[in-house]
């Protein structure tokens, strides 16, 4: 009897014991895993989620069905590697020292919040572009694509320095080695992997099996294509107008040889199948082409067209290969469990203003698209109109994951945001973008509300500019200096000041206080 007792006893330790260890596995197991697919130059006015009039992007859609769609999420410097860094850092370029793609050195010996999950127990991986440099730290794993990387037949960094050459296209590439890791990950830890896409970036090259696909769809103008600058000194000074900067060969594929053809590095790249039916597409376009002579408004508006076609199309390897994501994790069992977010490191004009490329506080360029899934916390549907800016998204995963997020980051985590709809959130937003080169966009920085956006231009040009966005959506008419909008500017610029000294961003303060001649306000 006695023995019983004991054995009794016994048992019933050990039943508390094994539902000990039982409970600190599942804590374990219940940090989330976390997916961050960010793509290259994707505009939001390319995803159906955000705007059905162009392309239907099923899979990016169904993240935000499934979770949330961020209305307002905007970046802090609308340029490949000032964005990365931003996101990796949580904080703004003034403060990570990642300013422009031109002449910044990343240093990745800082701080980012890979490193406190790494740290934590995370395994950790960024696969494909990265471009802020050749040696990621903080990773356990990693495999990237030198700086802007090749579509076709793309090398690739390996860890220990040196490069393997893939055959094929770059997003199928990609997403096949993402899940490759994920396949070989020790699958008793959580994880988080980077998948950091080539698309949509210039010069927009489709996978061959989506050539064609948009050859029946006409793309209406955007109204402000023939935007004449008026007013706006910056806008005079670019250099990204589909007319003019856009070029026949290069950009659009229009080649009249095959010598023309081969002394571009990407098709030079191409095996002879992949060459055949890039050759075997465009060649036919470019002899039609050339009979109809065009010229002015007619050969721009020809240039508009196959842009939109280039790009949509190469848009739809992406939005495809992020389905094959969202597949993966349900044939794994891991969705549940998964944080998905798919973001663009910046937004991008598709012909409005008549532009290609980013890089300004306008729109289309500074707002950047966003979705996120994570079925414990989100609930499907979900609408975000809060501002959320790219350096959120470090303290985000981090207070996602249980993991205190570090002071010096200047981001915040937006959960409390998507859980409570009322709560209130930021009033105005930041931005300063600082690259004085390709494309001749002026370096500026700037605050926008939900009515007003303020730009201070300088170094290429010395201006500022005043949008009032209810009025005047596609910023065409700049206010600044006009009557009746003194004491408007006059408040949006204390704001500003006020966010600059937040973000303890000397170089824009100093600016700020500095006067333009022949500036009409004493401003
Ligand atoms: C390249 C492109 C530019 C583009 C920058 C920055 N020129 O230099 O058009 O603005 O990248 O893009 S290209 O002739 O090389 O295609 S970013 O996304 O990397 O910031
Ligand atoms: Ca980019």
């Amino acid at each position: 009897m006695r023995k019983i007792i004991n054995n009794k006893k016994q048992f019933i330790w050990l039943l508390l014991f094994i539902g000990l260890i039982h409970s600190s596995v599942t804590a374990q197991t219940q940090q989330p895993n976390i997916v961050l697919i960010i793509s290259d130059d994707h505009a939001y006015q390319a995803i159906s989620a955000y705007n059905k009039q162009l392309a239907i992007t099923s899979n990016i859609d169904r993240i935000a069905n499934e979770g949330v769609i961020f209305n307002k999420a905007y970046v802090t410097n609308s340029l490949c590697g000032p964005s990365r860094a931003a996101i990796l850092t949580g904080k703004y370029s003034n403060k990570n020292g990642y300013k422009e793609n031109e002449k910044s050195f990343f240093d990745a010996s800082q701080n980012s919040f890979i490193k406190e999950l790494t740290k934590s127990g995370y395994q950790t991986a960024w696969i494909g572009k990265y471009h802020i440099g050749n040696k990621p730290e903080g990773f356990t794993y990693w495999q990237i694509l030198p700086g802007q990387g090749m579509y076709y037949n793309p090398d690739f960094i390996l860890m220990d320095g040196s490069k393997k050459r893939i055959e094929g296209y770059v997003t199928n590439i990609v997403e096949n080695i993402a899940e490759d890791w994920l396949n070989n990950r020790d699958t008793t830890k959580p994880f988080c992997i980077v998948i950091g896409h080539k698309a949509t970036h210039r010069t927009w090259m489709p996978d061959t099996c989506d050539l064609g696909m948009f050859d029946k769809k006409t793309f209406s103008l955007p109204q402000n294509f023939y935007d004449d600058y008026k007013d706006r000194l910056a806008a005079q000074q670019q250099d990204m107008t589909i007319s003019k900067t856009m070029i026949m060969g290069y950009d659009l594929k229009m080649f009249d040889n095959e010598e023309d053809e081969n002394k571009e590095g990407s098709f030079k790249r191409m095996n002879t199948a992949q060459k055949n039916k890039f050759n075997a597409y465009y060649a036919p376009i470019y002899e039609d082409f050339k009979l109809k002579k065009l010229s002015g408004n007619a050969l721009t508006e020809w240039k508009f067209q196959r842009y939109m076609k280039d790009y949509l199309s190469t848009a739809a390897s992406l939005d495809r290969n992020i389905g094959r994501m969202l597949n993966y994790l349900d044939t794994h069992h891991l969705s549940q469990n998964t944080i998905v977010i798919y973001m663009s490191d910046q937004g991008f004009f598709l012909g409005e203003h008549g532009w290609f490329d980013k890089r300004w506080m306008y729109e289309e360029s500074f707002r950047t698209p966003m979705v996120m899934r994570y079925p414990k916390l989100i609930q499907p549907g979900t609408i975000d109109n809060h501002f959320v800016l790219n350096i959120d998204i470090a303290p985000t995963l981090l207070q996602a994951s249980g993991i205190t997020i570090p002071k010096d980051m200047q981001g915040e985590s937006f959960l409390p945001l998507i859980k409570n709809k009322n709560s209130k959130g930021r009033k105005a937003i930041y931005y300063h973008y600082y690259e004085n080169g390709e494309h001749n966009v002026s370096p500026q920085f700037g605050i926008k509300t939900n009515q007003y956006k303020l730009i201070r231009f300088y170094k290429r040009v010395e201006s500022w500019e005043l949008y009032d966005l209810q009025k005047d959506p596609h910023e065409m008419h700049n206010l600044f200096g006009k009557n009746g909008y003194e004491k408007i500017a006059i408040e949006l610029k204390k704001k500003l000041e006020t966010l600059i000294k937040e973000y303890d961003d000397d170089d824009a303060l100093q600016l700020l206080h500095q006067q333009i001649p022949e500036t009409k306000w004493n401003f």
